[in-house]
């Protein structure tokens, strides 16, 4: 059994080994099968086309491997645009990310089964040897306790799973004896020391060789965690004590998943994005299933799997239902509040969440699955990757993308469940896309920008790890697999764990908690099996018919409409106001806000405010719609300051060897060629002399009709976009002085004026941080003659094409801008754009400002809220509106004298506790903004 599934088709065969009849005879896991042929729908794919995507798989494997070792081991990662391995400490930290990165050799260790599912048993062989000889678990380096469990441990195991399975079979290996399990229960012994809590929950971060309270090990002072970080342990521990006979481990895990199951939240049943590791309090109280909480979930059910134990899948079932009731809004999954689960927590979704279409599946729900994933797809085919995070209505709300395999994932277990060859088609556009867009001479490199196409310098070890492993098995037949890949379960990091360990040294005591479940009702097991609306009919054209209605759901649907049956129920026919629809114009929203206990006031700066009472709603309904109203805008103040900025530019490399392959993220200015109204400009590069372009240039006649390079500084950068295009440049980059500056670590910024007419430039201007710039100059010193394309999006970068247009990205861009346009015709426009000469300066002395900023809007106190113990919710939004001003300065004004300090102590208590939690909502809102995924 696993949820993997063979070549034709997917099922829940029985282990000769283990003894899941006895686990399927209590289990609540659906029997998919999907070996009716197909019939119609998406045309069938031929064998060969399936060989031929499959090669290009383990072609794509070579390149990323081979030059992570030939370039980088025994570095963690890959740096694929400078070809170099990521060292901890000798490259500008990146903050959290980096915590992944312990010195031992990341990308290796997570490589070691993926090697063998691509059938690469040779290669294998000699990972193996290179991570004996040459890994030290015991580096001063402080690393996630989360990552370090998924990606080392877990690679560990599955290196050990697969390496005693080829030397039973007895021709590689041979040699083996158990020495990655031995360094495997070192490091596990190494983690250990987290969990000297009084919880049993992890601390977030631990130093491998300190540990974590001593002086040296700069750790252990945490007091969160995200509930993904303390409750994705259970297959790794579980496997590591089944493996060894060490009962320690899986215990410890099994603890930190009982107390996570106790903090749920009661009456939602869900559970929140972090928590406090001593207290167990909720520390962020939205709850979805991406980010900070994903893995969670799918250990639970994947420990019912391995480990057999009922109340994992009991628990697992009581959250589905959550989720489903909830946080499921077909095609969307959107988060909420633990304590209001009926009011939505953020506007936008984020890629992790890409996995959760395949859990379902491995649950036994495939309509959702087929759903969600639609909608997904439909993201992917307008950027060409899933974007960190998207609106509601699909819009890019970050931009980056780390290679992420989560769709990969759920695209490979939809296919084993449907047999639909439409899963096929999917795969293949990610493979032409990832060569497309991410491939460079160096590996692949992760998105910076989706909606640019350029690059950051980054090759994370997940996409070894994972994102192969699922294309390759999702082309492959069973005999394109040297071992049965049904007797394993993939792990998060999809690392292969193999299921006979369900019947292997079970000696942990199983808390026999099914009583403890009785608050299950029947609804329950709407969501578990047998169930008429989820088994999987014997229809070849099932998948297709739920596809069907959502097939232009991205492109042409207006989800902001989507409103939830209760809502739409409780206020009558009229659904609540949504902050996106309010027309300060409309005498009906005025009074609606007013209901709400919203009023507007304007503040003497110019700026409008929203201030809300929750006691002058006209009830605790209203109250509550006036909330969500609240944080609405806030979410979508923030949007419109970010699409007012100037979005960031790219500058692409195209002459040989890049041929456009290699896109770094540049900054743009506000004056010259806009590159978005206008078509790219491309040319050889020149560096100026001087070089920081501050004067006449002496050598015009090494830039005329070329693009020049200059440096940041001493200047303004108006004065040296002047001084090049009077020598004859067509365009100018300004690469940063202050070296070791990327746009992997610091925020882009779009090049100011002077506060001058800015007019006479004609030429396009973008700005490289010394990194990026770097790289051209490099280029320069290797092939001298380098050529750049300049333009607000990548282009094609197939050598063949190479003076061509892309017809459908140039067609999707227009597209985009022209919803937008759509779209904020419809809004007030609350939010004013900085101007040139408001713009922040910094040591230097152009004038900078910020480009792509992820600022929530400001929330500012009410200057009415002088009594701390009054609460009430208030947006400030940067800029006016002049139509507001002079409509409602009245009202605001009569509204404000209207609006005495009340003593929250006569509040009605219901809306005093909605009104407190939703404060500690909109602080984890913004520490939300902030934080990286
Ligand atoms: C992987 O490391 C794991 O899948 C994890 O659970 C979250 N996502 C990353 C890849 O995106």
């Amino acid at each position: 059994m696993s949820e993997a599934g063979g070549g034709r088709g997917f099922g829940y065969s029985v282990p000769q080994r283990a003894p899941w009849s006895l686990v399927a005879a209590t289990a609540a896991l659906c029997l998919v099968s999907a070996t009716s042929v197909w019939t119609a729908g998406a045309s069938p794919m031929s064998r060969e086309e399936k060989q031929k995507l499959g090669n290009q798989v383990l072609e794509m494997f070579d390149h990323a491997y081979g030059n992570y070792m030939e370039h980088a081991y025994p570095a963690d990662e890959l740096m694929p645009l400078t070809c170099r391995g990521r060292v901890r400490g000798q490259e500008p930290s990146r903050g959290d990310v980096d915590d992944a990165l312990g010195k031992f050799s990341l990308t290796l260790i997570d490589s070691l089964d993926t090697l063998v599912v691509l059938n690469k048993t040779k290669e294998f062989e000699d990972a193996v040897r290179k991570v004996l000889r040459d890994v030290n678990l015991d580096n001063d380096v402080v690393v996630s306790v989360f990552e370090t469990n998924i990606r080392v441990l877990g690679g560990l195991l599955g290196g050990h799973s697969l390496a005693i399975m080829l030397k039973e079979k007895g021709e590689y290996m041979q040699w083996y004896n158990d020495e990655l399990l031995q360094m495997a229960k070192q490091l596990g012994y190494k983690l250990l020391p987290a969990f000297n809590t009084t919880s049993g929950l992890p601390y977030p971060r631990i130093n491998l060789k300190f540990g974590i309270r001593k002086p040296e090990a700069r750790t252990g002072t945490e007091t969160d965690t995200c509930t993904a970080c303390a409750g994705t342990l259970i297959l790794e521990f579980a496997a590591l004590s089944r493996f060894t006979g060490a009962t320690i481990f899986e215990e410890y895990a099994r603890k930190a998943l009982d107390f996570l199951w106790e903090k749920r939240q009661r009456s939602s049943n869900l559970v929140g994005v972090t928590i406090n590791i001593h207290t167990g309090d909720w520390v962020r109280k939205d709850s979805g299933v991406g980010a900070g909480i994903d893995s969670y979930y799918e250990y639970l059910l994947k420990a019912y799997v391995l480990l057999g134990d009922d109340s994992f899948l009991e628990r697992f079932n009581t959250h589905y239902d959550a989720i489903m009731r909830y946080i499921s809004q077909p095609p969307l999954l959107l988060d909420v509040h633990i304590h209001k689960p009926m009011l939505n927590a953020r506007t936008w979704m984020d890629a992790l969440l890409a996995f959760f279409p395949g859990l379902q599946v491995l649950k036994g729900d495939i309509r959702p699955a087929i759903e969600t994933h639609e909608m997904l797809y439909q993201v992917i085919k307008k950027h060409n990757f899933l974007p960190e995070a998207f609106t509601t209505d699909f819009r890019v709300h970050w931009a980056q993308h780390p290679l992420r395999p989560e769709f990969a994932e759920s695209t490979y277990f939809l296919y084993k469940a449907t047999g639909d060859p439409y899963y096929l088609e999917v795969g293949k556009t990610l493979i032409e896309n990832l060569n497309k867009y991410a491939r460079v001479p160096c590996g692949f490199a992760a998105m910076k920008d989706v909606r640019t196409g350029s690059h950051e310098d980054r090759m994370d070890s997940f996409f070894l790890a994972e994102m192969f492993k699922y294309l390759y098995l999702l082309f492959a037949d069973k005999e394109d697999v040297i071992f049965d890949i049904e007797d394993y379960i993939f792990t998060t990091e999809a690392h292969l764990l193999p299921l006979w360990l369900s019947t292997t040294n079970q000696r942990i005591s199983k808390k026999n908690t099914t009583s403890e479940y009785t608050e299950l009702d029947d609804s329950n097991f709407d969501w578990t099996c047998p169930n008429t609306q989820i088994l999987f009919p014997n229809d070849p054209l099932y998948a297709q018919s739920i596809r069907e209605p959502l097939k232009n759901v991205v492109d042409k649907s207006c989800p902001r409409g989507i409103i939830r049956v209760e809502e739409s129920f409780r206020s009558g026919a009229k659904p609540p106001l949504r902050a996106r629809d309010f027309m300060a114009t409309n005498p009906e929203h005025l009074e609606i806000l007013k209901k709400m206990g919203v009023s507007l006031i304007h503040l003497k700066d110019g700026r409008v405010q929203l201030v809300q009472h929750a006691i002058q709603a006209a009830s605790s309904i209203d109250a509550e719609d006036g909330l969500r109203f609240m944080q609405e805008m806030i979410e979508l103040s923030s949007q419109q300051q970010k699409e007012q900025q100037l979005p960031p530019r790219a500058v692409q490399i195209v002459s040989h060897p890049f041929f456009g392959r290699v896109v770094l993220t540049a900054g743009p200015a506000q004056f010259g060629l806009d590159l978005s109204k206008h078509k790219e400009t491309r040319g050889f590069v020149a560096s100026s002399k001087p070089y920081n372009g501050c004067s006449e240039l002496t050598n015009p006649e090494a830039v005329m009709g070329k693009i020049a390079l200059i440096q940041r500084g001493q200047c303004m950068f108006a004065e040296k976009a002047r001084n090049i295009q009077n020598a004859g440049a067509i365009g100018g980059i300004v690469i940063d002085d202050n070296e070791g500056s990327s746009s992997d670590t610091a925020p882009l910024f779009q090049m100011a004026g002077d506060g001058k007419d800015t007019d006479d430039i004609t030429i396009p201007m973008l700005f490289l941080f010394s990194k990026e710039g770097s790289i051209i100059l490099d280029a320069i010193r290797e092939y001298e003659e380098v050529e750049v394309l300049l333009s607000d999006k990548a282009k094609d970068r197939d050598p063949e094409m190479e003076n061509e247009e892309q017809p459908s990205s140039e067609n999707d861009s227009q597209n985009q801008s022209a919803e937008q346009i759509a779209s904020s015709s419809q809004e007030v426009d609350l939010v004013g754009q900085e101007s040139p000469e408001e713009s922040s300066l910094n040591s230097h002395p152009e004038s900078l400002s910020p480009a792509d900023t992820d600022n929530a809007a400001s929330i500012s106190p009410s200057e009415q809220n002088s009594n701390p113990m009054e609460n009430h919710e208030t947006t400030s939004l940067d800029g006016e509106c002049t139509d507001l001003d002079n409509q409602l300065q009245e009202q605001s004004e009569t509204e404000e004298d209207s609006n005495p300090n009340v003593s929250w102590g006569k509040k009605v208590q219901p809306i005093d506790s909605i009104l407190a939690d939703w404060n500690e909502d909109i602080e984890a809102f913004e520490m939300m903004e902030k934080d990286e995924l």
